[in-house]
């Protein structure tokens, strides 16, 4: 697994040569993780009506990521949390944040913290909830603010409005008032079952009225109005033109009826649409004044997110342990799934139950349209998405990055 990094790190290290390195170095850094937030409703309208506006509008100034996955697995919402913060996989079972929240990995806020940064995270539910409390610890927070930090004047689902929770998130960062800082907030409001107050539900969302998919749309469009909200106070207090925001789904929605996805597009789903559907969720960063607004076709996870950051911020990843890869860079790279499925934006592949790549579905993506081609194709990006996450099993099972760092 040793080696493995030493291999790695000339890929990653590729960025310090890259333009954007350190270029907005010392900028504040708003993360933005969006519970359940799926890519597929960005751009789309239902009813004569735009599903996300202010995302949209926001995308449109931004450095847009259209094939960003995530790689989630039992772990969800911390499975999430542990690929972006950490930039390492999920474990095939269980939650790293629950099983080694004692373990040492090199996450954003401790890598943030040792450039002078104040570190918090802002989550409107219990903090033992995922084990977080442990772990946030563990990740070196400077404060993990939860449902005990925040009034509940906007209920929602399971505890605070995302409108109110970005709000009074805002409010916790003017009182800390420390520059820079780094932020992680993470959303609640669209989690499943996505059912709102009728008076939050904006949409005629027509013949998906009453459905799962219904409700779902109608729960991402209050989503789209908190970051318009939040958008608009970061303005006016002064913070929007020296903070980058960062905005991404952490996982997919639990809705596999795809009936109800053929209703919404108006088209059948196929085999591959289906599985881009669940894991492809939107991000993008807006960099002060939309600067480099624009489309990044590159095919990246969530696993990367980290590395961009130290991309944008200047930090080297020399000596700091993470799999993932800055998505600003040129360096190749592929989107490893916790199945052992991936994309390199070349080919795309779906593993099967027995997890022989003969029997997996291996489409091409170069043409107009994908297609399906011989398993072949997919043979050597299949091996080493096999052995990316036996590598992260091993470290994070036997607490590997200490024992590098000694061997160093
Ligand atoms: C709860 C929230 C939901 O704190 O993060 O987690 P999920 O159920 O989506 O994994």
């Amino acid at each position: 697994a040793s080696d493995w990094f030493k291999q790695r790190d000339a890929l990653r290290k590729q960025m310090e040569t890259e333009p954007l390195f350190g270029q907005y170095k010392g900028k504040n850094v708003l993360v933005v993780q969006a519970e359940a937030f799926q890519t597929f409703v960005i751009g789309q309208s239902i009813g004569g009506e735009e599903i996300t506006p202010n995302l949209n509008k926001l995308i449109g100034q931004s450095i847009y990521f259209p094939n960003f996955y995530h790689q989630t697995a039992q772990g969800r919402t911390s499975d999430a949390d542990f690929l972006t913060s950490c930039s390492m996989h999920p474990l095939p079972t269980g939650s790293a944040f629950i099983r080694f929240a004692a373990n040492e990995f090199d996450c954003a806020p401790s890598i943030l913290k040792s450039q002078g940064y104040d570190t918090t995270v802002h989550h409107a539910y219990d903090g033992s909830f995922w084990n977080r409390n442990n772990m946030y610890h563990n990740m070196d927070y400077d404060q993990f603010y939860n449902i005990k930090d925040y009034n509940i004047d906007e209920p929602i689902g399971w505890s605070l409005g995302d409108v109110s929770f970005f709000r009074q998130t805002v409010a916790q960062l003017k009182e800390r008032n420390s520059s820079p800082f780094y932020a992680l907030t993470i959303t609640l409001s669209s989690h499943h079952p996505f059912k709102l107050p009728y008076a939050n539900q904006e949409l005629n969302v027509g013949e998906l009225q009453g459905t799962i998919l219904g409700d779902y749309v109608q729960a991402a469009r209050y989503v789209d109005s908190a970051v318009g909200d939040l958008v608009q106070n970061l303005k006016e207090e002064g913070l929007w033109d020296n903070t980058i925001l960062m905005f991404y789904g952490d996982h997919d929605n639990s809705v596999y009826d795809w009936k109800l996805y053929e209703t919404f597009f108006g088209r059948p789903v196929s085999e591959l649409d289906k599985d881009r559907i669940v894991r492809q969720v939107p991000f993008f960063i807006h960099l002060p004044n939309d600067e480099h607004a624009g489309v990044n076709e590159k095919a990246v996870g969530q696993i990367d997110t980290t590395p961009t950051i130290m991309h944008l911020l200047g930090i080297s990843p020399e000596d700091r342990y993470g799999m993932g890869i800055s998505m600003l860079s040129q360096a190749p790279k592929s989107v490893v799934f916790r199945n052992g499925g991936f994309t390199d934006g070349q080919v795309y592949y779906v593993p099967s139950a027995d997890g022989l790549v003969e029997n997996g579905s291996c489409y091409s993506l170069a043409g107009e349209e994908p297609a399906l081609t011989d398993a072949t194709a997919c043979a050597a990006g299949a091996q080493s998405a096999k052995m990316d996450l036996s590598v992260s099993d091993r470290v994070i099972e036997n607490d590997l990055f200490p024992v590098f760092r000694k061997e160093e």
